[in-house]
Formats: structure tokens, C-alpha cells, sequence
């Protein structure tokens, strides 16, 4: 059997196979110029590519191009019509090549057809691309991997009234009119990039324009294209995009290199943004603000995103990804260099608590399910179902980490080794350490296994003080229990950042000029001795959440209220109210179970008195301390889930703290509630989202008086933060009015498809048991649209995600829901359907009788006879636990 009979067999297996990291060979031929043109028309858009081809393996190899969705109208090589070519269900071979050639690709495609959103499709009028991770193949048939690194330039020829903008990477380099009314843009990027940087954007926008001095006095331009009427929404995202570009100078170094710099908005769009090349897609979401249509938290979610893909020039683009299976080595850092990014232009420990939230709420149990992978993955079936919360925020956290054990300096000077070392190439995760390590002089062998093993590590920490000798010993246990993916775990390098309280609250010093320490635990048991202790410490473990692990102490209520109010990082802070909390709902659910009374004491509420009344704290830090474990969060505190008993306790327990706390949550309320001109700074967001939260624990308990105060703040409030809070404190305390204001935002907003985006998520995870009617009912809505993600996203992935109590129903209702969505998205969008089947394969812990329903639904989407490869890979994964 020839090497093409193989290759042809593999890709007809019936069942779609796993690819594994250890499997990595270099391509047998390389790109060095593709020369891309495309004709733009609706239904048949004429691809041609170029590519100067050259073949690096000793062995003479057929040449495997990968391609899907693609009609060949023509393949010549050297300019000659070559006809030794097999087409087989992922691509093309080519068979008999010399060892370098020209291969010239004519290949036609669909991109209306296209609901996928992958490769070239129309979002609206505009025609865009989204080509990562493997969405080139359905441009044109390519060595679609990202190590195979070509200069690009290309042609973008369309009908000139309909599409006067054509917009590809890297700079313009001609222009012209053509017959017919059509005409032509070239581009060419001066960088070698992998095929998933790729893109093309052509529509009709309006147009705000900018630019950036670089600190080399290199002028760049700034451009960001949005739908028609758009432009004064623009603003604050060419605010951030200058931000993040003078940020990127002064703290890593790093400037921008090409003359131009592109943001283009689109509506349909399957995630947050893509960092292309010079020309970034983007979902309007992240673009898209102004007082009255976004709220402070879509602010803050532009500049990080903006941000994001900025950043990306240098982490992501021009050093890139070997293979897929190092996605972290560009994800972990760029999210790592966002956090930081929003760190330093905000508040550090409201973005940190934010990001811990994250993690507990969602990527433990990730880590815990079916998928469990560690941030490097080993094997993957469908690329796109690798982006998750691991990759991505448990990545940072990995380079958090080394940035932990290496501080800001010698972390900086690993950054610029690494630029110098690797600019231009496609490299792994081993290489990004390599550089720290040679940089700093750190030892980062152990450390490397956060590579390589999954799941949460849990670490055990007891004391024991000894006041003749005046010692204080600490003890860490770590154990990692056994994931879907990995049985076997090793002890991790885990930096534990601890400052030790003493009795007046005052904190020790651990060394001269210093009250904290990272300790190195590296072992599975280890133990450290602090000396000249004279009173019994309080520890605060985890400093700014120094590993993303579950860490358990046993401290008294006294002590956690010590933490609360006297440590010096402010996350410990709250950290300590979130324990505070947990250990009151682990009792009350227990007591609950045992037909016995549940109780909130009055330590407990005394102490987060003292917090809603301080002066000093900022609002947004005292409103995060009010926000307490999710229910999704509080999952990850029980070793078996009762979801009806936490979300009994957790609604009895809140409900407590707002009776108890009823006046001071309507002073903090009234306190806060000035109104002036919108500014979204730092200083009144935090005062929004104070005086909001007051409101929303108003609404649990004092319906009238809540009525009163929604009512008059929609009626006089000049932004949408404003007015969606009140919103929510509708629909949480499910008030009178809750229905005339909804009904009253959806006549004002109809037609703003993002803004409905909000009214969307609150219909969604309105506690009430009928949400599930009322959620079917809703997709007949005048501003629903099934076939946008941000839609379905918002009524179907809200629902699930956070009403996860009633998605939970054991009468199955939820699971059967989100099935029948998923089979109608199943072909139409798998990428989008195998986000949103998330909560529906996460067994982690929960009764038999819920995974029986569960699985009965799986079984269901297995049964479908065209299954796409994205949904296989999870409902096989999750069925086989
Ligand atoms: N790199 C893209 C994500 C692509 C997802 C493909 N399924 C956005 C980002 O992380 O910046
Ligand atoms: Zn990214």
C-alpha cells in the first residue's frame, strides 16, 4: 500500500480520531510566499493562491494540503496543469512534485452558505474571515499549520458600491477600479505568518481614525470599522487601543511594527475578537460603547479585549505556536499580559478577585469534568474545542506563577530573552520556560508539570505554634486527585505567598523590611519554620491567590474576620469573607439535610458590617465582598452536589443578610446614588456597582421599598450600568414592577441587538420555575436571531450557565432544552453548540438521578447520524465517565 492509500484510508475512518502532542513531526515542505486573490461574490468567490513551495524532507513525499468545503476548479504546478492529485475527505494529495515549484491553487467557495463562521463568511453585508485554529482550510487547500510560516499579499477585488472597503493584513500597496463596477485592493505583510492570522474583511463602515507615535517616533495608523451609524460608539475602544499600545512599551518593551493597525466590528461573530495580522475582527460587543447603550462592565471588557488581541503582536504573532498543542504558549501570556494591562490601569484586586472568581466559578470544574486537560493539552480531536478556561485563564495563572517565583525584574528580562531568542519562529511552552529559566537563573524543571498535569491541586495546610521556643511551623499537603485525563499526579511547584497576622491584626515581619514570603512547596509534605514569633500568628495563605489551587485551614470565624480586616492585600481580604461565607453554607446545608434549623451568626453578620460601613475600602472592593460563591462556585466546596440544598441555603442565607443588614444596605444605597454626567472611571464605576448591589439585596427582602427605588433610578438614570441595575434587582426580587420595565426596555432597545444581549441574560436566569417557557417563548422575539452566537449565547448559554439551579430541574426540562438546541445547531454552528453544551456534560459530583437524565440526553446527540466532529469529542468523552 502506497503512503496516499494510507493517508486515504485514515481519513475515512468512520470515527473521528484523536491527534496526540507526542505524534508532532516538522511539515515535509514548506511555504515561503503565498500570493492570494480573491474575487468577492456572494455564493461562488473565486479563491486563487500562489504559493512558492519547497519540500525540506530527505524523502520524496507526496505533498498533503489540507482543504474542506472547497471546490477545486484548477491546480497547475510551475504554470503547467497538473492532473497527479488524489482529493480526499480532509484536502489534497499531490503526488510526483520536483523540490521546488510554484503550486497554483484555483479553488471557488460559498461563503453565504457559511453558518459556521469559519474560513470566509458574511456577518450583515460585509464579507470576514475567522481562520483560527484551522479555518484557512476552507479558503483554500494549504499547509494549515501553524508552523508553516509565509509572507502574504493580497488581492481583494468586489463591487465597489456594495464593499468600497477592502481590507486584508499587513500595508495597502495599490488600489484601482476594474469593469463592471468592481474594484481592487492589494495588500502585502511585510511578516512571515501561519495561515490562522489570515485575514479579509469587505463591507461598507463607517470609519474613526487615529494614530500612535510608536517611542521609536515611528507614526502609526489607527483605523476602526464599524456598521454604518455606529461612530459614536468608537470611542472608548480607540481610547483603550492607544492605551494598550503605550502600556505595551512601557512595561514589556514591546512596540508595534507595521504602518497600520485595523479593528474591524462585526455582529456575527463565534467569540470574543481574532488577532489577525494588522487587522483585527472583532464581535461589536467588544467594541461597541457609549453611556447609554454599554455598562461599566462592557467598558472594562473592551479595554482588556482591545488589549488582548494588541497584545498579541509579539505574543502570538510574531512569535507563534509549533503546533496547537502549545495554544497556552500564546493564550496563558497574552491573557497574563491583559490582567496585568487592566491591573495597572485599575484596581489590581478588584481585576485579581475577578479573575479567582473565574476560576472557581468555571475552570475548576472544567478541570474536574470530562475534558479535563492540563493547560498543554496531549491529545484533541477538534482544535476549537481546546480554548477553554484552562488554556486560557489557568495559563495565566501559570505564568503568574513563574512571574510569582521570579518577580517583575528577572520576569522581564525572561520576556526579552525570549523575543530575542524566538522573534519570527513557531516555538513550544518548553522553549517560553527555557528563556525564563536562562534568564532569571531560577530552577523551573519542577515547575514545568503544571505542563503536563491536570486537574485542581488541593493543598492541606495545619500550624502549630510553640511559645517556649517562640516557632511557628506551617504544614502543606498537596494531593491532586485523579482527572478523566490522568490518573497519576505528582507533587507540583506551588508558591504559596503567605503574611502571618499577630494578635493586635498588625502583620509580622518575615524578613528585614518585608511581612510577606513565598514559600516554595515543592514536595508533597513539607513544612516551614518561622522564628522569633512571639504570640500565636494568624496565617493569610495564598496571597493574591498565588496558585490556582483549593487550599483548606481550619481557621475559627475570629480568625477569618482578623483576615478581613486587617490583612494587607486586599484579596486575602476578601478571600477571607468568601471562606467565612462557604463555611456557614458547607453547615447550613448539612443542617438543612438533618431536618435541623439554618443560621447566619451574628459574628458573621457583625463582621461584614464593619465592611459595608467602612470609609476607607474602596466601594467596587466592599460590593466584591458581597458577591458570595456562586452557586456554581459553591459546587466545588461538597464532595457530593445536593444543588436543590445549596440553592436553598444560598438563597436563605442571603436573604438573612439583606434583613439583617436591610438599613444599611438603603443608606449605602442612598449614599451612592448621586446622580451626574457619566464618566466611566475608575472611581464612579465603583460607585455604580456598589450602590447597585445595595439595591439588588434591597430587592430580596423589601419588595415595595425596591419597587420604589428601581422605578425612580430607570426613570432619571443616564446610563445603561444604571439602568440595568435596576433591572436586575427587578428580576432578582421578581418585584411588581419587573414586568413594565422589561417590557419598557424592550420597546426603547428593540433594535440594538447587544443591548437586548442584557435583557436577554436577565429572562434567562430569572429565578422563577416557569423561566423555561418564557425562554421558549422568546425565541419568536422580534430581536431574537437563532443564528447569531451573541443571541444564543445570551437566552440559551445564560440559562444554563446561570439559572443553573432550574437547569438542574430534576424533572429533566433544562437538559432536554439545551439538547434540542444543540441538535438545531449542530450543523449549522458545531463551534458555537460545543461552547454551550458545557453545563451538560459536567457530571462533577452530582446525583445519579441528574447524570441518568444527563446521559439519556447525551445518548440523544450521539444518536444524530451527522454529529459534528466538535460535540462528538465531548459527548463521547463525558458518556465514557
Ligand atoms: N485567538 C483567538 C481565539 C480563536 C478561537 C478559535 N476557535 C482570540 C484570542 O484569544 O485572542
Ligand atoms: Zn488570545
Amino acid at each position: 500500500m502506497s503512503q496516499t492509500d494510507s493517508l486515504v484510508e485514515e481519513v475515512v475512518e468512520k470515527n473521528p480520531q484523536e491527534k496526540h502532542l507526542s505524534d508532532y513531526r516538522p511539515s515535509d515542505y514548506t511555504i515561503s510566499t503565498i500570493d492570494l486573490v480573491f474575487d468577492l461574490f456572494d455564493e461562488k468567490t473565486k479563491v486563487q493562491a500562489i504559493s512558492q513551495v519547497e519540500r525540506v524532507s530527505e524523502s520524496v513525499t507526496p505533498l498533503f494540503l489540507f482543504g474542506e468545503a472547497l471546490t477545486l476548479t484548477s491546480l497547475l504546478v510551475d504554470g503547467v496543469n497538473f492532473t497527479d492529485y488524489q482529493l480526499v475527505e480532509d484536502g489534497i494529495v499531490i503526488n510526483n512534485l520536483p523540490a521546488s515549484f510554484k503550486l497554483e491553487i484555483n479553488t471557488e467557495i460559498d461563503p453565504v452558505k457559511n453558518q459556521a463562521f469559519e474560513g470566509l463568511y458574511k456577518s450583515g453585508s460585509a464579507f470576514c474571515t475567522q481562520c483560527e485554529a484551522e479555518g484557512f482550510r476552507r479558503i483554500t487547500y494549504y499547509l494549515d499549520r501553524p508552523d508553516v510560516l509565509a509572507k502574504f499579499s493580497t488581492k481583494v477585488i468586489a463591487d465597489k458600491s456594495l464593499y468600497p472597503f477592502l481590507l486584508s493584513n499587513g500595508n495597502q500597496v495599490d488600489q484601482g477600479d476594474l469593469e463592471n463596477g468592481r474594484h481592487f485592493v492589494s495588500w502585502v505583510d511585510p511578516f512571515p505568518k501561519p495561515a490562522y492570522l489570515f485575514a479579509l474583511v469587505a463591507g461598507d463602515f463607517d470609519v474613526l481614525e487615529d494614530n500612535f507615535v510608536t517611542k521609536s517616533g515611528r507614526d502609526v495608523k489607527l483605523a476602526l470599522f464599524v456598521d454604518k451609524g455606529n461612530l459614536d460608539k468608537t470611542q472608548h475602544a480607540m481610547v483603550s487601543l492607544k492605551k494598550s499600545m503605550k502600556w505595551d512599551e512601557e512595561r514589556f518593551n514591546l512596540e508595534y511594527d507595521l504602518d497600520i493597525y485595523m479593528v474591524v466590528a462585526v455582529d456575527f461573530f463565534n467569540m470574543g475578537a481574532m488577532e489577525n495580522k494588522g487587522l483585527n475582527i472583532f464581535n461589536s460587543k467588544y467594541v461597541l460603547a457609549n453611556p447609554q447603550s454599554a455598562t461599566d462592565q462592557d467598558y472594562l471588557g473592551i479595554e482588556a479585549v482591545i488589549g488582548h488581541e494588541y497584545f498579541h503582536n509579539w505574543t502570538g504573532n510574531r512569535i507563534t505556536c509549533r503546533d496547537w498543542f502549545q495554544l497556552s504558549l500564546k493564550e496563558g501570556l497574552t491573557v497574563f499580559r491583559d490582567q496585568e494591562f487592566s491591573s495597572d490601569l485599575g484596581s489590581r484586586s478588584v481585576n485579581r478577585i475577578a479573575n479567582v472568581m473565574t476560576l472557581r466559578d468555571h475552570q475548576f470544574a472544567e478541570d474536574a469534568g470530562p475534558m479535563s486537560h492540563p493547560i498543554r493539552p496531549e491529545s484533541v480531536m477538534e482544535m476549537n474545542n481546546f480554548y477553554t478556561l484552562t488554556v486560557y485563564e489557568k495559563g495565566s495563572e501559570v505564568i503568574r506563577m513563574m512571574h510569582t517565583l521570579l518577580g517583575e525584574e528577572k520576569f522581564q528580562q525572561g520576556m526579552q530573552l525570549y523575543v530575542e531568542r524566538f522573534d519570527g519562529q513557531a516555538v513550544t511552552c518548553d522553549d517560553f520556560v527555557a528563556a525564563m529559566q536562562d534568564a532569571s537563573g531560577v530552577d523551573l524543571s519542577l515547575f514545568k508539570r503544571w505542563y503536563s498535569q491536570s486537574g485542581t491541586p488541593q493543598v492541606f495546610v495545619t500550624d502549630h505554634y510553640n511559645s517556649d521556643s517562640q516557632t511557628y511551623q506551617l504544614t502543606f499537603k498537596q494531593k491532586t486527585l485523579p482527572t478523566a485525563n490522568q490518573k497519576k499526579k505528582l507533587p507540583l511547584h506551588i508558591p504559596v505567598d503567605i503574611e502571618l497576622l499577630d494578635v493586635n491584626g498588625n502583620s509580622i515581619e518575615l524578613a528585614p523590611g518585608k511581612t510577606n514570603r513565598v514559600l516554595s512547596l515543592t514536595q508533597k509534605e513539607q513544612t516551614f519554620v518561622f522564628e522569633k514569633i512571639t504570640t500565636r500568628p494568624v496565617p493569610c495563605l495564598f496571597r493574591g491567590f498565588s496558585a490556582p489551587v483549593k487550599y483548606q485551614y481550619s481557621y475559627t470565624d475570629e480568625q477569618l474576620l482578623d483576615i478581613m480586616s486587617f490583612a494587607t492585600d486586599e484579596f486575602s481580604r476578601w478571600d477571607a469573607g468568601q471562606s467565612l461565607f462557604n463555611k456557614y453554607l458547607i453547615q447550613n446545608v448539612k443542617a438543612l439535610n438533618a431536618g435541623k434549623e439554618m443560621t447566619v451568626p451574628i459574628i458573621f453578620i457583625d463582621g461584614f458590617k464593619s465592611i459595608l460601613v467602612s470609609e476607607t475600602l474602596d466601594p467596587s472592593l466592599i460590593s466584591d465582598m458581597f458577591t458570595f460563591t456562586s452557586e456554581n462556585g459553591a459546587r466545588e466546596l461538597f464532595d457530593q452536589v445536593d444543588v436543590d440544598a445549596i440553592n436553598k441555603v444560598r438563597g436563605f442565607m442571603l436573604n438573612e443578610i439583606s434583613t439583617q443588614l436591610h438599613e444599611l444596605f438603603v443608606d449605602t444605597y442612598l449614599r451612592h446614588n448621586q446622580l451626574k454626567a457619566y464618566q466611566p472611571d475608575i472611581d464612579d464605576i465603583a460607585k455604580r456597582k456598589l450602590k447597585n448591589l445595595a439595591l439588588s439585596f434591597i430587592a430580596r427582602v423589601d419588595k415595595e421599598l425596591a419597587d420604589k427605588y428601581v422605578t425612580e433610578q430607570i426613570a432619571s438614570c443616564n446610563n445603561m450600568t444604571d439602568h440595568l441595575g435596576a433591572l436586575n434587582a427587578a428580576n432578582i426580587g421578581l418585584l411588581p414592577c419587573r414586568a413594565t420595565v422589561m417590557q419598557d426596555f424592550d420597546d426603547k432597545w428593540f433594535e440594538n441587538g447587544l443591548v437586548m444581549d442584557k435583557w436577554f441574560v436577565l429572562q434567562a436566569s430569572m429565578p422563577s420555575d416557569d423561566v423555561l417557557s418564557h425562554i421558549e417563548s422568546l425565541f419568536e422575539h422580534r430581536s431574537f436571531d437563532f443564528n447569531n452566537p451573541n443571541r444564543l449565547r445570551s437566552l440559551v448559554g445564560a440559562f444554563a450557565q446561570t439559572n443553573s439551579y432550574r437547569f438542574h430541574n430534576i424533572d429533566g426540562s433544562g437538559y432536554k432544552f439545551l439538547t434540542d438546541q444543540l441538535i438545531k445547531l449542530n450543523s449549522q454552528n458545531p463551534q458555537v453548540a460545543s461552547r454551550l453544551i458545557t453545563p451538560l456534560i459536567q457530571f462533577n459530583r452530582l446525583d445519579a438521578a441528574r447524570i441518568k437524565l444527563m446521559k439519556a440526553e447525551l445518548n440523544r446527540l450521539l444518536a444524530l447520524p451527522d454529529l459534528a466532529v466538535d460535540l462528538y469529542e465531548k459527548v463521547t468523552k463525558a458518556l465514557a465517565q
